[in-house]
């Protein structure tokens, strides 16, 4: 390729609206244009990085045994009514309707349609086990479309869907998955960590998400793993064994304190000289229109997704100001569960375990002290609703201790169980002659996301720096000054002998200054750059820079090619090793 000749955009500055280093610098770097909110034009270069990364997910997708399909982008609306998802999923599910006026979805995922194709065609246990995969657009309109590709509204993803016989059976699908997960991710340069996920509105049993941990605001997700064994959660999912057990108190006589305007944690505990761990946080929240009210020490932070999951709710909102006033009797930072009634009461595990605790005292400026669980005030629901914290003992081997970390989540993995095959009546005829609804699996790689992910992950102040095995092309070659006959000469030599070596190669025949083609060299982040300035002239030597590397290494023009391809060729080793 000839820059002259491409189409590559790059920007003198960041552009103001983008937050994230690798948004920034894939529009600075004309790689992506913004169409609109949550929407992006994938540019030449990368459109080279999506066209790598899907080959490698579509060789290990083949090499698991899975087979590549191609379904619709647009759903009738029935299936997603019957799995219950178009309730689900409400406004982020895409819709419109046709021109008949019937309702259609813009697929944001594939579990309804491949189900209710398997169902027509899959009718014996000898034609499982099967994994169907595709790589297509999705669609899904988040509420707050942030950070480019990260979060958008139209995105490529590789979903794969298996169908099994037995558990047994699924065991070995999921596996196949998991380990064809990490060979992804790893021949993209990226090393993932695999943690324990909520299932989520997905139901089903258990699932999996693969992170690419960052230390930026990109990692979106915030895991937890033990610093001993190798359990890994999300912190959906996480828990830790809780040590520090509260020594069992005789319990005291429950009294009323006035509190004057003390409302936050540190105010009530402060004022009453207790520590944090003795007060129970009572927050309100509405679950499907219902209010209820959340138990949790006052030095943990609650999980709402381990909340939502408690109580199987679709909806969970904290409760507004006029419903807590009126549940209670007073402002919020003065509820408590002594007295209340009409709500039902669900407490984190750990309040059990408490005596002589300070509560709200539901009236303005009080608090109660000497509250004790059981005795003054019931419990509907007992359940861990809080979020882990760094320093938790590990619940698995007991010992380790978590460690948090930040991760994008590139990769999901989903044991659905039978819920599709069940909601849309999805059998097979099994060995015993009996009917059963499939076992079914579902994995997502987030093709356009894992692209941003390298981005955010390998990056410096003069730009992208990529894996080699995804970067877009492999050389840039930069004749320092076009005019100078030798140099152009030269540059072009070297140019031709890579295109013959199938080298993936631009060379920069641009008039430009040479800062601004070493500028845009780094920033659009090849491994090699290949300069060809006064030195060749006098010294007959051309210089070989390795993005991301201080060295530097000069050879003849004879000796470029060969050399490249060596270098090149140690990048890739490297990523496989
Ligand atoms: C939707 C919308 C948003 C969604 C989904 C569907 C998340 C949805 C979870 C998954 C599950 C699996 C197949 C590949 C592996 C992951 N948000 N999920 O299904 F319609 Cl609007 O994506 N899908």
């Amino acid at each position: 390729m000839k820059w002259s000749e491409t189409y590559i955009p790059t920007l003198r500055e960041f552009p103001a609206e983008a937050e994230l280093i690798s948004h920034k610098l894939l529009t600075k770097a004309g790689y992506i244009r913004k169409l609109t909110s949550g929407i992006y034009n994938y540019l030449p270069l990368m459109q080279l990085v999506l066209l790598k990364i899907t080959n490698i997910v579509r060789e290990e997708m083949n090499r698991s045994g899975a087979q590549e399909i191609l379904m619709p982008v647009l759903h009738p609306a029935e299936l997603w009514q019957k799995s219950g998802r178009w309730e689900v999923y409400g406004k982020e599910l895409m819709r419109m309707k046709d021109r008949h006026q019937r309702d259609l979805v813009l697929g944001g995922t594939h579990e309804e349609v491949i189900t209710d194709l398997i169902k027509g065609e899959l009718r014996s246990y000898r034609q499982l086990p099967i994994n169907l995969y595709q790589i297509q657009t999705k669609f899904r309109d988040e509420i707050r479309p942030r950070f480019g590709l990260m979060r958008g509204r139209e995105f490529m993803m590789k979903d794969a869907y298996t169908f099994d016989a037995d558990e047994e059976s699924f065991k070995v699908s999921y596996q196949k998955m998991v380990d064809a997960y990490f060979e992804i991710f790893k021949r993209c340069g990226l090393e993932t960590k695999m943690v324990e996920s909520d299932t989520g509105a997905m139901g089903g049993k258990d699932a999996h998400e693969f992170m690419v941990i960052v230390d930026t605001e990109g990692g979106e997700n915030v895991i937890f793993y033990c610093d001993q064994c190798d359990y890994a959660a999300n912190i959906d999912k996480a828990t830790s064994l809780d040590l520090k057990n509260q020594k069992k108190d005789t319990p005291k006589k429950m009294e009323k304190v006035h509190t004057p305007n003390k409302k936050t944690i540190e105010e009530v505990t402060q004022f009453l000289g207790e520590p944090p761990e003795k007060l129970v946080k009572t927050l309100i929240y509405k679950a499907d229109g219902n209010l209820v009210a959340a138990l949790i020490r006052g030095d943990k932070e609650i999980n709402e997704i381990k909340l939502k999951n408690a109580l199987g709710c679709v909806e969970l909102e904290m409760a507004d100001f006029e419903s807590i006033k009126k549940l209670t009797g007073a402002e919020v930072g003065f509820s408590g569960p002594v007295g209340l009634s009409g709500v039902k009461i669900i407490a984190d595990e750990q309040v059990t375990e408490l005596t002589n605790a300070v509560t709200g005292a539901n009236q303005d400026d009080y608090h109660l002290v000497n509250v004790n669980p059981g005795k003054d005030f019931k419990m509907d629901q007992v359940v861990d609703i809080k979020s882990a914290e760094e320093g938790g003992v590990c619940p698995r081997c007991k010992k380790g201790k978590l460690v948090a970390a930040r991760g994008i989540e590139v990769g999901n993995t989903f044991m659905l169980g039978t819920k599709y095959s069940k909601a849309l009546g999805a059998t097979f005829i099994d060995k015993d002659r009996k009917e059963k609804p499939f076992i079914m699996g579902s994995y997502g790689v987030g093709i356009t996301r894992t692209a941003q992910a390298a981005v955010e992950k390998f990056h410096d102040e003069k730009g992208i720096i990529w894996p080699v095995s995804i970067s877009p092309l492999h050389v840039s070659i930069i004749p320092v000054n076009v005019q100078n006959q030798t140099q152009r000469e030269v540059a072009f030599e070297i140019y031709e002998g890579m295109r013959k070596n199938k080298m993936e190669v631009i060379i920069d025949d641009r008039d430009e200054r040479a800062g601004v083609k070493f500028n845009d060299s780094d920033l659009i982040g090849l491994p090699l750059r290949i300069t060809v300035g006064e030195r060749t002239f006098k010294e007959k030597k051309v210089e070989l820079s390795i993005r991301g590397k201080k060295e530097r290494i000069f050879c003849s023009k004879e000796e470029a090619v060969k050399m490249s391809k060596n270098i090149l060729d140690k990048l890739q080793d490297d990523i496989s090793l």
